[in-house]
């Protein structure tokens, strides 16, 4: 038994600047669990990888990741936050359990099928095993608990379906990990499409907001966002626009729908939106603040990762050498 607190394991790509869904379906909901918790927030630039990257683009992101997660509310002292590639037992793993993960499996993940169509002349062999290197993430660490996006939910079940065959063959390795998905808020559409998933790494800057765009940017992304024929502010089938509208406000302000119905009774979509624009910009302008100190001290988020993988590579050592020895590798 490596200690009584349960532990939290989740990662964000360093893949594009973070957006709202980032925030509001992932890292917002982070911090929650550092107290009770024995918490890892990893930046994982290793999956990042399996979409062509800008070398110099991802190390500045990968700053930017960690810095973000600090300032949105994560204490160095109190999460273990690290970069993925600084741990090499991820690499290795993520191999092993390659080796424990079916084709079939891989095959039918919607993430893998998405992202081969978006990138038709890149899709590698990293694309493909990209869930079981998350498997390994999660695993390393006897992670009981992972927030993620509902998005991720797919890859959380494939995870525990690995760990429970690997548990199979060769007795209790690892625990099986549970999802925290939050439901209010659990997945952040596009603005300009709002069936698609709001995602950083969408060419048209107007469906995303970015969690470091200014006030100005955001009131008028929001004041430009699809919605439909309609002119109540009420939730309901097909007025997906809204909906996503009034999942972010809730996110920003904590009001129900109801609460929000009431609010904007008698008035148009052009009054709601720039009430979202206002209290989501509002929301993020500490964050934002905070970030802009973070990231002018690089000495400092060095010292932090640092610091994040020596007391990764702890926990992540003993799980390795217990799977090594079971597999039958030669001390
Ligand atoms: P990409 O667009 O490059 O695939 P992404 O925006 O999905 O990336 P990730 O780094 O893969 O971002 O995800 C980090 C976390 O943010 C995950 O837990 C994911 O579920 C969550 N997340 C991402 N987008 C959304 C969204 N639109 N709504 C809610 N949660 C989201
Ligand atoms: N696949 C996730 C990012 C990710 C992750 C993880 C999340 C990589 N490894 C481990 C939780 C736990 C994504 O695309 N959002």
């Amino acid at each position: 038994m490596l200690q009584d607190k349960k532990i939290v394991f989740s990662g964000v790509q360093p893949s594009g600047n973070l957006t709202i869904g980032n925030y509001i379906g992932a890292i917002k909901n982070f911090s929650r669990f550092s107290e009770e918790y024995e918490t890892f927030y990893c930046v994982v630039d290793m999956h990042a990888i399996t979409v062509r990257q800008v070398p110099a683009e991802l190390r500045r992101r990968t700053y930017e990741t960690l810095a973000l997660y600090m300032a949105c509310g994560l204490d160095a002292k109190k999460n273990t936050l690290f970069v993925q590639s600084h741990v090499p037992y991820h690499a290795e793993l993520g191999w092993i359990l390659d080796c424990y993960t079916m084709f079939g499996e891989l095959s039918r993940m919607t993430q893998f099928k998405d992202k081969s169509a978006k990138h038709a002349d890149n899709i590698n062999a990293g694309l493909f095993t990209y869930p079981s290197l998350m498997a390994a993430d999660i695993l390393l660490y006897q992670t009981d608990v992972v927030p993620v996006g509902i998005d991720q939910k797919q890859h959380i079940e494939l995870t525990r379906d690995i760990a429970t065959r690997f548990n199979q063959v060769y007795g209790d390795t690892f625990t099986i990990p549970e999802g925290f998905i939050p439901t209010d808020t659990m997945k952040i559409m596009s603005l300009a499409e709002p069936t698609a998933k709001m995602s950083k790494s969408d060419p048209n800057p107007n469906a995303i907001v970015y969690i470091l765009d200014n006030k100005d940017d955001i009131i008028r992304k929001f004041r430009r966002a699809v919605t439909d024929s309609d002119t109540r502010v009420c939730y309901g089938e097909g007025k997906d626009g809204i909906n996503n509208l009034m999942n972010i406000y809730h996110a920003f302000t904590g009001k129900s729908n109801e609460e929000i119905e009431r609010e904007f009774d008698g008035k148009g979509y052009g009054d709601f939106k720039l009430a979202v624009g206002e209290a989501c910009a509002d929301g993020l302008a500490p964050v934002r603040a905070e970030f802009d100190r973070l990231i002018a001290a690089k000495a400092y988020l060095e010292s932090v990762m640092k610091e994040g993988s020596e007391k990764a590579m702890y926990y992540a050592r003993k799980t390795m050498s217990k799977v090594r020895r079971k597999i039958g590798f030669v001390n």
